[in-house]
């Protein structure tokens, strides 16, 4: 029948890495409900439920138009009873009672506005709840002993939560890539993270930094560093070395999705002069310091890797995270090989597989390369 395109369920492949998921969302009322839910279970400490939500969001942005009937779902993979239930309530009441009370929740509220300082995690931020800790005047005052990544975080909180605009990113990429050339003019520098993705806007700026010849990334980072912080560029730093062993994961030893790299977590200072937009902070009566000041604080994490490893670095930090998270899932349980940011292993052959390219990486995976645009699951 021609006519019945409304009863016809979709068809969707069940890893997000086989599908192509642009930014472009028709069921964004649904997706932003199920995130919520999402949220609200890592933030509890729930990642398996976290995950799901996320696979279920997923499928639903990948849909080609709006769900308007029940029946469409049918065959969809990734919908868990629950999700169902959250769908349900949106499209025969128009919201969700579970995402309407989880929303309006004191615990939500506070998780999610701790949460938001830089260098808190959900287990400082819930111990600080049970306290009686509910937003940052109370933290303030209760005289809680903050690292120092927390009190930067405290102290640029409004610019922080602030998105950064494309505009900013390219700012902040020149900046960087100014300063990688002067201290090790060979080295090459790449935006990855969402704007890699074509996203307009983040919550930080992400780059990959690497040298053509193996072994001379060594020592980039800490010179790297000093040069920004000579130039007064940095707030807040915190540089983590290299870790990694080839070999440390090997069958039976999956590779954490936490990788190894030599990295640097920081707050840039981004002068209003070097976007030349101004700075995008809001400038409101209630902080008239952000209206006067001329810069505001930017959220940046650099990441080294050594060029034999490149590419699966630059795979792992464009993300999504779901979309790395099922690529991995996807290696293991599709065909026994363990993905991390720094090489795809098969657990079967007992051998490392090299590749010098994103494409390859697909293709050794078994997979049709998705770019970086549609890997926004
Ligand atoms: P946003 O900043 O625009 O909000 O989104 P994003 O750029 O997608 O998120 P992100 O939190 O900046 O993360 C970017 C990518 O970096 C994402 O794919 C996950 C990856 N990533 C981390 N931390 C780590 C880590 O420790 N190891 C690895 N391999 N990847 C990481 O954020
Ligand atoms: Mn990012
Ligand atoms: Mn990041």
């Amino acid at each position: 029948a021609v006519n019945d395109s409304e009863v016809t369920p979709f068809s969707v492949p069940s890893y997000a890495c086989q599908r192509r998921s642009t930014l472009k969302n028709h069921n964004a009322v649904l997706t932003d409900s199920l995130s919520l839910l999402a949220e609200n279970a890592e933030l509890s400490d729930e990642d398996g439920r976290g995950v799901a939500f996320r696979r279920a969001a997923a499928v639903l942005k990948a849909l080609p138009s709006a769900v308007t009937k029940m029946s469409q779902l049918k065959g969809l993979p990734c919908l868990g009873e629950h999700s169902l239930r959250v769908i349900k309530d949106i499209l025969e009441n128009g919201a969700s009672s579970e995402v309407e009370s989880t929303k309006e929740s004191e615990r939500f509220k506070a998780l999610k506005v701790l949460t938001g300082i830089f260098g808190v995690g959900s287990k400082t931020a819930d111990r600080w709840i049970r306290e009686g800790i509910h937003n940052l005047q109370q933290l303030r005052d209760s005289g809680q002993t903050l690292n120092r990544a927390q009190q930067a975080g405290l102290e640029h909180y409004d610019d922080i939560k602030q998105p950064v605009s494309l505009a900013e990113a390219e700012a902040i990429r020149g900046i960087v890539g100014r300063a990688v050339a002067s201290v090790s003019p060979e080295a090459q520098i790449v935006l990855t993270g969402g704007f890699r993705r074509g996203k307009l806007t983040g919550h930080d700026v992400d780059f990959l930094i690497t040298h053509p010849e193996e072994g001379s990334e060594v020592g980039l980072m800490p010179k790297l560093v000093s040069w920004l912080e000579s130039q007064g560029l940095l707030l807040y730093q915190k540089t983590t070395r290299n870790s990694y062993l080839e070999g440390s994961e090997g069958p039976g030893r999956p590779p954490s999705n936490i990788d190894r790299f030599e990295r640097c977590l920081s707050i840039f200072k981004l002068s209003a002069g070097q976007t030349g937009r101004g700075v995008q902070s809001e400038e409101t009566a209630a902080s008239p310091s952000a209206a006067e000041r001329r810069w505001r604080a930017v959220r940046v994490d650099l990441v080294v890797s050594p060029i034999s490893q490149f590419a699966f670095a630059l795979l792992g930090w464009t993300g999504s995270k779901l979309f790395e998270r099922e690529l991995r899932r996807w290696a293991g349980h599709e065909k026994g090989m363990s993905l991390s940011s720094h090489a795809l292993y098969d657990n079967k052959q007992g051998r490392y597989i090299r590749a010098s390219s994103e494409e390859e990486i697909f293709a050794h995976l078994g997979l049709e390369f998705i770019p970086p645009t549609e890997r926004n699951a």
